[in-house]
């Protein structure tokens, strides 16, 4: 099957989540399904999404915030990108990674789970283009109990600042 260029896929999913009424100007973005017409705070918010330019065309790696608002557990049970063929759920160190088990990654109640350097990462695979800083990848996190999760996140350079996760208001 031949592949379509990133570009066209980023815009692609614009357009769907424009249509979808959830464009939102920044970060965190939250929980789509039932934001319209609800004005509580969405069970799940994530924040200080981006990913890291990445050195070669093969692989990223994507970091970002999970906040979980509600009272229950929730698990990340799957990823996906527009910007690679696959992405999947990485823990960096046996010691000081991340608990991700064959369900997913569990985030507690009332708490939040920071996939940072050093602990844990969206791994994007088979990348269909270059990343460079500014462009921006669109994630979709799919969660046990909270559903599909959209977030955008900017590419940021090799050497640039990684931007601050801003939790749930
Ligand atoms: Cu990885």
């Amino acid at each position: 099957m031949i592949r379509p260029p990133l570009s066209l896929l980023v815009a692609g999913l614009a357009v769907l989540i424009g249509m979808a009424g959830l464009v939102r100007g920044s970060i965190p973005q939250t929980a789509a399904a039932d934001s319209a017409s609800s004005v509580q705070t969405a069970p799940i918010v994530v924040g200080g999404a981006y990913v890291r330019e990445p050195a070669t065309t093969v692989n990223a790696a994507a970091y970002f915030t999970i906040f979980n608002t509600s009272d229950t557990p929730d698990v990340l049970t799957s990823v996906a990108s527009g910007a690679g063929a696959a992405a999947s759920l990485h823990s960096e160190t046996a010691s000081g990674g991340m608990k991700i088990t064959s369900a997913g990654l569990t985030i507690p109640a009332k708490s939040s789970i920071a996939l940072s350097p050093g602990k844990g990462h969206v791994m994007i695979e088979k990348l269909y283009g270059t990343l460079t800083a500014g462009q921006t990848v669109n994630l979709q996190l799919t969660f046990a109990r909270a559903g599909e999760v959209l977030v955008t996140a900017p590419v940021v350079g090799l050497l640039a600042p990684a931007p601050t996760a801003t939790g749930p208001k």
